[in-house]
């Protein structure tokens, strides 16, 4: 039976991840920070935690991440433990920096020292691509340039370089997905999808009245994480590692976003959105558009999600959780969470 370790697993991508190698028959281990609220809500959802094993650690704790991966003595490891919210690396950019660039340099090192056949997935972003095509209908691809435009573009830019290094310079198996926007029902509220889709469904409830938003220009390029989540798995796959852009090669405003939301639950959107200058971030991304030619070619990937699609799944489900609400059920994103029959690996606990 492989072994993964997910840094992470508590986040959208971790508990999909976490889904997806146990689907495939795998021992998933994961970490997860000590939080005076536990955050399983999404490894509740997909109903998988009490299939994996819970490793206390923190990214910018050396030790913590040294006994987690002692712990756990993986085949492959999947880092995606990050602060992972563009804004808030404006407010916090010194703990960004800690945690998504030096982390994944900490993993790296207790791999070069404890045991270099275990596979490394960094979890890259097509925020490192920041305004670097003047070309706005240019697609971003592996050979683009960089030129972040955000204090967590920079930091996984060190974290997309520190995984090539050690790569070439120690013979790790470590690769960089370059994954573009991903989302899904599980999607925490604070990216622009889900405020749009929770705010959707509260909007057509009666549970809300307006919806403020800040850049509606921006275009992002938006697939489906769980989509996503296999491209990491066969990254580390292959008889090479390597760097791949997984995106779905459409770019789409915010405004649209919020159009086709709106459309879902029949409203026009116009009655209900709002733009604040607070919520436009101090610097932005205009335009991500990626191109997985390289993903497809060499590992056989698409995504199987296109744009109306997911909008449509987002609202649906978000429409779903109100209406339970609504109908006395438990609290929609079941944000009050039990350590009960948790298969945690306390400290010094043998493997
Ligand atoms: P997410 O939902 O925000 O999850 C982030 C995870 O990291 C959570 O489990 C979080 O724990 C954990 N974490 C944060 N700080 C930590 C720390 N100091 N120590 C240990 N764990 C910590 O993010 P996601 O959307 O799943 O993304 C997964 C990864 O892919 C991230 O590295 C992100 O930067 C990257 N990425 C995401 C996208 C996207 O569109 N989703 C695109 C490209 C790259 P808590 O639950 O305790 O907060
Ligand atoms: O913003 C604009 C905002 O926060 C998308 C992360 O997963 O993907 C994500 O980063 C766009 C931006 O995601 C609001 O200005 C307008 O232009 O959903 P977002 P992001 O910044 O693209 C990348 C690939 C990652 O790696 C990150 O980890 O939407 N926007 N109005 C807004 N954004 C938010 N959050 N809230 C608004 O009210």
């Amino acid at each position: 039976m492989k072994r993964a370790l997910i840094t992470g697993i508590t986040g959208q991508d971790g508990a999909y991840l976490a889904d997806f190698l146990l689907k495939k028959g795998y021992r998933v281990f994961g970490t997860y920070r000590r939080t005076s609220t536990p955050n399983f809500w999404r490894l509740r959802a997909l109903k998988v935690l009490d299939k994996i094993t819970l490793i206390p650690a923190d990214m910018a704790d050396m030790s913590s991440l040294l006994e987690a991966v002692n712990l756990a003595d993986p085949n492959e490891i999947y880092n995606l433990a990050a602060q992972s919210y563009v804004s808030a690396s404006f407010d916090q950019p010194l703990f960004t920096a800690q945690v998504d660039g030096l982390g994944p340099l900490r993993i790296l090192e207790i791999i070069r020292h404890l045991n270099k056949k275990i596979k490394f997935y960094q979890a890259s972003t097509s925020e490192l691509y920041g305004e670097s095509i003047e070309d706005k209908k240019m697609q971003q691809n592996e050979n683009t340039k960089f030129l972040p435009n955000s204090p967590y573009a920079t930091a996984k830019l060190y974290g997309f370089h520190i995984c090539r290094i050690y790569r070439d310079a120690y013979k790790i198996f470590a690769c960089n997905g370059i994954l573009f926007n991903h989302e899904s029902p599980l999607r925490g509220l604070e990216f622009v999808t889900r405020k749009i889709s929770n705010a959707v469904a509260r909007i057509k409830l009666g549970l809300q009245k307006k919806l403020f938003l800040g850049n509606l220009d921006a275009k992002r390029d938006w697939g489906f994480a769980p989509d996503y989540v296999k491209a990491m798995w066969l990254m580390l796959q292959q008889d090479k590692p390597d760097d791949f852009v997984i995106a779905t090669n459409e770019t789409h405003s915010v405004r649209e976003f919020v159009e086709e939301a709106f459309k879902n639950v029949r409203l026009d959107w116009r009655k209900y959105v709002q733009t604040k200058e607070e919520l436009i971030r101090p610097k932005d991304v205009s335009i991500l558009n990626g191109d997985y030619s390289k993903a497809k070619r060499i590992l056989g990937w698409k995504p199987k999600t296109k744009f109306k699609d997911l909008v449509r799944k987002m609202v649906k489900s978000d429409l779903m959780r109100w209406k339970k609400f609504l109908n006395g059920d438990r609290f929609p994103w079941d944000a009050f969470d039990y350590h009960e029959n948790i298969d945690i690996l306390k400290r010094g606990k043998t493997k």
